[in-house]
C-alpha cells in the first residue's frame, strides 16, 4: 500500500468530513505565484501592525512567500500568501499618504533610516503589481462545525501546513480551535474563521504546497516507536515539557514513562 497521505482514505478511516470550501477565506483555485526571490515589496510589520515596511522575498512554497523586513535580522521571517492584503507593491504606502517605517527591532540609528532605505532600494528589483493577487472574500459568518477536517499552518513551524481538525467553535467571537491530528495539543491554537492560515482539504495538492500528514502521537501500533521522544532525555531533564507536547495527552495512552515532575501552580 502507498505510504503517501491521501485525504479520501483518511476521511474514510477517521469517519469524518472535510470543512466545505465556503467556510474559508481562500480562493477555490489557489493563486499563481509570480514572485521571485530578491524582489522587494511593502508589508505590514507582523510585530507592529501599525507600520508598513519594505520586505524582501526570501523564498516561497507554492503561493506562500517567505518574507524578511529590510533592516531586520533573519530570525523574524514570516509567511504571506501572494493574495494577502498585507503585502503591496513598493510605493503604495506613500501614494496613500503614509510613510515607510523601520521594522521593530531596527538596529541602526533610526535617524539614518531614510538613507538606509534609499541605499537598500537602489538597484533592487521591485515586485510588479501583477504579482499581487486579489484577496478572496470573507465568508459571511463562522460556518465551521466541530469535527470538520482542514489544512492549517503550524504557527510554531510556519513553513508547514498540516492535517487538522476543528476541535471547538465559538459562534459568538468568530473563533475556531485548530487541532493538529496526531500531535496531542502542543501546536493547537484559536483563530478567527476568516484566517488566511487555514485551508480547505485539497488546497495543498492544488497549490503545489507540501502537506504534513498526521503525527503518530496517541496512535497505538508500530508508528509510535519512530516518533516517541527518548525517555532518556526526559529523565535527564526532569521538569521540561518536550516540544512535541508529550504531556498534553488527549486521553491517549502514554508511550514513554512520565518524567518525575511536580508542577506548582500559583493562583
Ligand atoms: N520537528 C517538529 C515538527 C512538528 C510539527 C507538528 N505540526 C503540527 C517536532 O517534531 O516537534
Amino acid at each position: 500500500p502507498s505510504t503517501e497521505f491521501n485525504w479520501d482514505d483518511y476521511l474514510k478511516e477517521t469517519n469524518s468530513q472535510a470543512a466545505p470550501p465556503d467556510c474559508f477565506k481562500q480562493h477555490l483555485t489557489p493563486p499563481l505565484n509570480e514572485f521571485k526571490p530578491g524582489m522587494k515589496l511593502e508589508a505590514i510589520d507582523p510585530r507592529n501592525e501599525t507600520s508598513t515596511c519594505v520586505a524582501t522575498v526570501i523564498g516561497s512554497i507554492g503561493p506562500r512567500l517567505r518574507l524578511r523586513l529590510d533592516g531586520s535580522d533573519n530570525s523574524n521571517d514570516f509567511w504571506r500568501l501572494v493574495d494577502s492584503s498585507e503585502i503591496n507593491p513598493v510605493g503604495t504606502c506613500e501614494k496613500q499618504g503614509g510613510m515607510l517605517q523601520p521594522p521593530l527591532g531596527y538596529r541602526n540609528n533610526a535617524s539614518n533610516w531614510r538613507n538606509f532605505l534609499q541605499r537598500n532600494l537602489t538597484g533592487a528589483e521591485m515586485a510588479s503589481p501583477k504579482c499581487f493577487k486579489k484577496e478572496p472574500k470573507s465568508p459571511p459568518s463562522n460556518l465551521f462545525e466541530v469535527g470538520m477536517k482542514l489544512e492549517a499552518v503550524d504557527k510554531k513551524n510556519p513553513h508547514l501546513i498540516c492535517v487538522a481538525t476543528v476541535g471547538d467553535v465559538k459562534q459568538d467571537d468568530f473563533r475556531i480551535h485548530v487541532q493538529f491530528d496526531g500531535w496531542r495539543g502542543a501546536f493547537d491554537y484559536w483563530t478567527t474563521y476568516d484566517s488566511r492560515e487555514i485551508f480547505p482539504v485539497g488546497w495543498c495538492r492544488l497549490s503545489g504546497h507540501p502537506l504534513q500528514p498526521p503525527g503518530q502521537k496517541g496512535k497505538t501500533g508500530a508508528g509510535n516507536v519512530a516518533t516517541a521522544p527518548k525517555s532518556k532525555s526526559l529523565t535527564q531533564n526532569p521538569g521540561t515539557v518536550d516540544t512535541t507536547g508529550n504531556n498534553h495527552s488527549r486521553g491517549a495512552k502514554a508511550e514513554v514513562p512520565e518524567p518525575e515532575t511536580t508542577l506548582y501552580i500559583n493562583s
